[in-house]
């Protein structure tokens, strides 16, 4: 079965998406999602140039051998832009595979390992009540695990907290700006978990994420303040480039840490998971080199004690969402998966099996993965240059957001 075409569709039903779709000579298609955001156009033009004239006449069947050929083709290895392209390649492969199989992608995985998969649910709020009011809306629609983001007095514009139905920091085509105090934030969070775990007691996950703008002895401090509200995990306490700088984390504290987000090969995260320095790894297909590569970053994890997390922000399309859940539903390993529901828009330019009931997502049993682009409606909604925020200290230092 030969590739005959490949299409790149870059698409803004509400934010930018980027869909790679593949086209076989036996009439069957596969979508990748090969979003970046606020580099949607770097990941398009990569693929556009460099890869799709590659993929005409390869073989279908062979995800193994394309991904090694785009990995180690080009050469120049890693990196969030080479690795959401190939991720695009490989889910795509996937996803033909499935179809031809008749079988959907989780059985070609080893089959379910579970009934459904577990995900999180974003509440956020300006202040403790309005915490609380997203919490409890968060409990009533069957969520057993929520992330819990609060507004910090005297700071504007925190990371996570938004007055709109649907978060979406990338929202302006140049950059907005953030001001920051650890001091603020580190004084106010314990208080806020007080007040949830007092209000809704001991039965529900609670996760939080610092979002990599913490020192690692900030966050063991932190992790420490949090101890008594038993979090399911902190998120991103501390940037992760220097992974040895987890283990101060560790000496301090039982609060479990994940991460992940940002990484996007197995070699983001071996210390990390070979020395037990986290407990949620967080990669997800897109950024991690596809199903393909995030499975074996997936099975390191499982000798280690570590289990998956993967992000599901809405920044990753419903392509993203729905290879995501076949690999959640099969993996021995399985954590938790980060969810935020897309806009109406976005659920019509990808049409999707997976649904929502009760606390869980479940992948469907349509063959492949269950998503697909409509072309002619992505087609409504061109491109739209939005860029993420940046964060600075009261100072003007520049900080991470
Ligand atoms: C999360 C993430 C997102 C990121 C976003 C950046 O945990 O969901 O931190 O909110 O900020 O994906 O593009
Ligand atoms: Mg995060």
């Amino acid at each position: 079965m030969k590739i005959v075409d490949a299409r790149v569709v870059v698409t803004c039903p509400g934010r930018n998406f980027v869909t790679l779709k593949i086209v076989t000579d036996e009439g069957l298609t596969g979508v990748g999602d090969a979003t970046l955001n606020g580099r949607e156009q770097a990941v398009a033009a990569y693929l556009t140039e460099h890869v799709v004239p590659v993929l005409i006449g390869r073989d279908a069947t062979r995800i193994e051998d394309t991904w090694q050929y785009l990995y180690k083709g080009a050469y120049w290895r890693r990196g969030p832009v080479t690795m959401a392209a190939i991720a695009a390649v490989d889910t795509a492969l996937w996803d033909i595979k499935g179809k031809q199989a008749g079988l959907p992608v989780h059985q070609m995985l080893g089959g379910r390992s579970r009934e459904g998969v577990t995900v999180y649910g974003h509440a956020n709020g300006e202040d403790v009540d309005g915490v609380l009011a997203a919490v409890a809306r968060h409990l009533d629609e069957g969520f057993r695990a929520v992330r819990v983001q609060s507004g910090i007095p005297g700071l504007e514009g925190v990371y996570g907290v938004s007055s709109a139905a649907i978060y979406e920091p990338a929202s302006a085509a140049v950059p907005t700006e953030s001001v920051w105090s650890t001091e603020a934030y580190l004084d106010h969070i314990p208080t806020v978990f007080a007040r949830v775990r007092e209000e809704f007691g001991p039965g529900v996950k609670l996760l939080h994420d610092a979002h990599h703008r913490l020192t690692p002895i900030e966050a063991a401090r932190l992790g420490k303040a949090l101890e008594p509200y038993a979090l399911t995990w902190v998120e991103d306490p501390v940037p992760a480039e220097l992974q040895e700088g987890f283990r101060l984390i560790r000496q301090h504290t039982t609060t479990p840490i994940a991460v992940g987000e940002v990484f996007n090969t197995i070699f983001d995260c071996a210390q990390l998971i070979r020395e037990q320095l986290i407990d949620y790894v967080r990669a997800t297909v897109v950024h991690a080199g596809g199903i393909t590569h995030l499975r074996r970053i997936f099975d390191l994890a499982a000798l280690h004690h570590v289990r998956s997390g993967s992000h599901g922000a809405t920044d990753l399309s419903p392509v993203c969402m729905a290879a995501a859940l076949q690999l959640d539903i099969a993996i021995p390993n399985f954590g938790l998966q980060e969810y935020m529901p897309h806009s109406a828009e976005t659920d019509a330019v990808f049409p999707h099996t997976y649904r929502y009931e009760d606390g869980y997502l479940h992948p469907g049993d349509a063959p492949g993965l269950g998503v697909d682009i409509d072309e002619e409606l992505a087609a409504r909604y061109p491109y739209t240059p939005a860029a993420l925020p940046v964060n600075r200290l009261q100072d003007g230092t520049l900080h991470s957001w």
